[in-house]
């Protein structure tokens, strides 16, 4: 058995802002089961494959008996002056390799605590429920706007999960309580009516799926419309949320903003391969592609109705790729009074 003190410190030391442990018992299959049925996972086909393991954590650790689950805040309050159109946690490195980076660090020091420990981690990838994982590891609760919410940071969190084949000390005795009461801001406040209620999220009409996950095909119009001077993720749901109020700026410069959350629509539909190349690598924006990245910066100057487009949009119109023809051509339409 390990005791949870120096778990803790060690998280502490390796970057991570919170930890907390859990037993590694099924999780309800209800939660995810009923999401999937209802189609909320739209073509993510990866979120249904391997829902035994999602709902398991022991068949990907044979032995598994607990969870840790960190924390950490990523909230940096520099803003360019019109606003960045990418969402905040993909303005700095790529927080895949920053919370991986000090999961490898926590692993490596237990290994020497406790030689021949079996692990599992996973920092988003992986088929885990990670949110359930943090709200059982006592670290906060999903709100009605399906995000993960913290008491000292809000949601502006990203998480990272630790399976271990060995017990500690001391477990937590489940979520925090909730505490969006009666409020309703982020149902109302979402431009797509993607949040259904009790915390679930339709992914179809998200346009964080439609901005990121959403790559093979066009976006259809009436969530194209809602591209407000946002082209990859969407913060609004926790933008509004009153539990955001006070955001606590994340020190660790990996969570800078770099260049490209400088840049505005205009700059990053007219992207060019060398430029993505300096760019874009080593962020989370990665995910989206070239083309992808400027058929929705694309997309987003036809909502604007931004003149000074025009040009761009008409050579646009001409691209190699069917996505970014098509965006163009569609946002040109938009221009036209
Ligand atoms: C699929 C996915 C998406 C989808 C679907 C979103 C969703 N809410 O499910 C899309 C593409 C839309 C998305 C968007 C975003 N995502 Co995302 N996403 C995931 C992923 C890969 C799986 C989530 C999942 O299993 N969903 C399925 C449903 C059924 O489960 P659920 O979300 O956990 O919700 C249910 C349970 O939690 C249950 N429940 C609630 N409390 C409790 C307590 C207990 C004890 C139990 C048993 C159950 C339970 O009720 C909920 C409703 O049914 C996770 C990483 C991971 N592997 O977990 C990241 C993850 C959830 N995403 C993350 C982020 C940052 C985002 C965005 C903020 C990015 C952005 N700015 O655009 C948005 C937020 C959109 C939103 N309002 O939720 C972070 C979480 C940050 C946070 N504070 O919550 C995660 C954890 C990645 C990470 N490692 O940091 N995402
Ligand atoms: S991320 Fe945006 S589109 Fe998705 S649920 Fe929140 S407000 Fe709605
Ligand atoms: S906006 Fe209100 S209802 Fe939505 S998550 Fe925040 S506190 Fe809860």
């Amino acid at each position: 058995m390990l005791p949870t003190a120096p778990l803790r410190d060690l998280a502490r030391s390796v970057g991570f802002d919170l930890v907390g442990f859990a037993r590694a018992e099924p999780i309800e299959p209800r939660f995810l089961l009923s999401w999937l049925e209802a189609g909320y996972a739209a073509d993510m086909d990866w979120m249904g494959e391997r829902a035994e393991e999602r709902l398991d954590v022991g068949r990907l650790l044979p032995g598994a008996k607990t969870v840790i689950s960190f924390v950490n805040n990523y909230y940096r309050d520099e803003e360019p002056s019109k606003g960045s159109p990418i969402a905040r946690y993909a303005r700095g490195r790529d927080y895949h390799s920053t919370l991986r980076d000090r999961m490898k660090a926590f692993r490596k020091a237990i290994i020497q605590m406790a030689p021949g420990l079996g692990t599992y981690g996973s920092v988003d990838s992986g088929p885990l429920m990670e949110k359930v994982w943090a709200a059982r590891a006592g670290l906060g609760y999903v709100g009605k706007n399906g995000c993960f919410i913290t008491e000292p940071f809000g949601s502006w969190v990203l998480l990272a999960t630790l399976v271990i084949d060995v017990e500690v000390d001391e477990y937590a005795d489940g979520p925090t309580a909730d505490r969006c009461g009666a409020c309703r801001r982020c149902l109302v406040s979402c431009p797509t009516g993607a949040l259904v209620g009790n915390s679930q999220v339709n992914a179809g009409a998200c346009l964080s799926y439609q901005t990121i996950e959403n790559r093979e095909r066009e976006v259809p119009e009436p969530f194209r419309f809602k591209f407000n001077n946002l082209i990859f993720g969407c913060d609004i749901c926790q933008q509004v949320c009153p539990l955001n109020r006070k955001p606590v700026f994340a020190e660790h410069p990996r969570f800078a903003p770099r260049a490209v959350a400088e840049l505005g629509t205009l700059e990053l539909a007219g992207l060019t391969t060398e430029q993505y190349e300096q760019l874009i690598p080593g962020t989370a924006l990665a995910r989206a592609r070239y083309d992808v990245l400027r058929r929705n910066a694309v997309y987003a100057l036809g909502v604007a109705r931004q003149a000074d487009a025009r040009h761009l949009l008409e050579k646009l119109s001409d691209d190699s790729s069917e996505l970014v023809r098509s965006a163009a051509q569609w946002a040109l339409r938009q221009l036209v009074p």
